[in-house]
């Protein structure tokens, strides 16, 4: 593990975020697809010192991936040199015989992944923090978010897949599945939610809790870099960051 000789209490614990690789069959060379984003997620990381990445829901993009492709995913997994914790989204939800039991991914021992190889809370001892999700489980409405238990680790992140919808958009977007509110958001009282399910990168809520969508990384062209620092001080506390992923692929639309 990068930097584990530090204590981690005194050090800052980095987090690479990022969501909706949506990998698929559709892989044409020269072109943007979902294992190009993996690639350049995991590449980011490393570039960063990422302590952790945290994939926010549907790294694939539905449950019929084929077998060889979903394998590549597992094959760029296996080399990230950090724990990489990911949430099943409602594109590929943590079924019985979902795309992930034909991956390899399930296998690894640095890939977390939430409904799947780990329950809804995963506590990184080492450094001192403590990662929840509630996974998709099927393609049914559900809330996003987890129940949070108080506190045991000093830091504490969410990571989750969902819809948000402010306060006044409420009643007039019903019909959505996977709503998140503002309040829904203020309540988990976590340093950090990181969100999927949107293309685009945006923070969301009204501050109290830092929540913000990664956006997919064709759209975003970049990943959120989430610095936790328990220092006192000017940089101290919780910052977030958008890294470019120079890719070679321009923006979809
Ligand atoms: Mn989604």
């Amino acid at each position: 593990m990068p930097r584990g000789d530090v204590r981690s209490a005194d050090r800052e614990i980095v987090l690479v975020h990022s969501s909706d690789l949506h990998i698929d069959d559709d892989i044409e060379p020269g072109r943007y697809h979902g294992l190009e984003g993996l690639r350049y997620v995991l590449a980011a990381a490393d570039a960063v010192g990422a302590d952790v990445v945290l994939l926010a829901g549907d790294t694939f993009d539905n449950g019929r991936v084929a077998e060889p492709i979903a394998r590549q995913a597992g094959a760029l997994l296996a080399q990230a040199r950090m724990p990489v914790v990911l949430l099943p989204g409602n594109h590929d939800p943590a079924t019985p015989d979902g795309i992930f039991h034909r991956s390899g991914i399930l296998g690894l021992e640095q890939a977390l992944v939430i409904g799947h190889t780990h329950p809804e809370s995963i506590v990184l001892d080492e450094l001192g923090l403590e990662i929840l999700g509630r996974p998709h489980r099927n393609y049914h409405d559900m809330a996003p978010l987890p129940e949070v238990a108080a506190r045991k680790t000093r830091w504490q992140v969410i990571i989750a897949h969902g819809h948000y919808v402010p306060p006044e958009d409420w009643a007039d977007e019903s019909h959505r599945s996977w709503r998140i509110s503002e309040a829904d958001l203020r309540r988990t009282g976590v340093d950090y939610v990181a969100l999927g399910h949107w293309d685009r990168p945006v923070a969301v809520g009204d501050g109290t809790v830092e929540a913000h969508y990664s956006g997919a990384p064709d759209l975003a062209q970049t990943v959120n870099v989430v610095r936790l620092s328990p220092r006192l001080g000017p940089g101290a506390g919780v910052r977030v960051e958008r890294q470019p992923l120079g890719m070679p692929y321009p923006p979809r639309w």
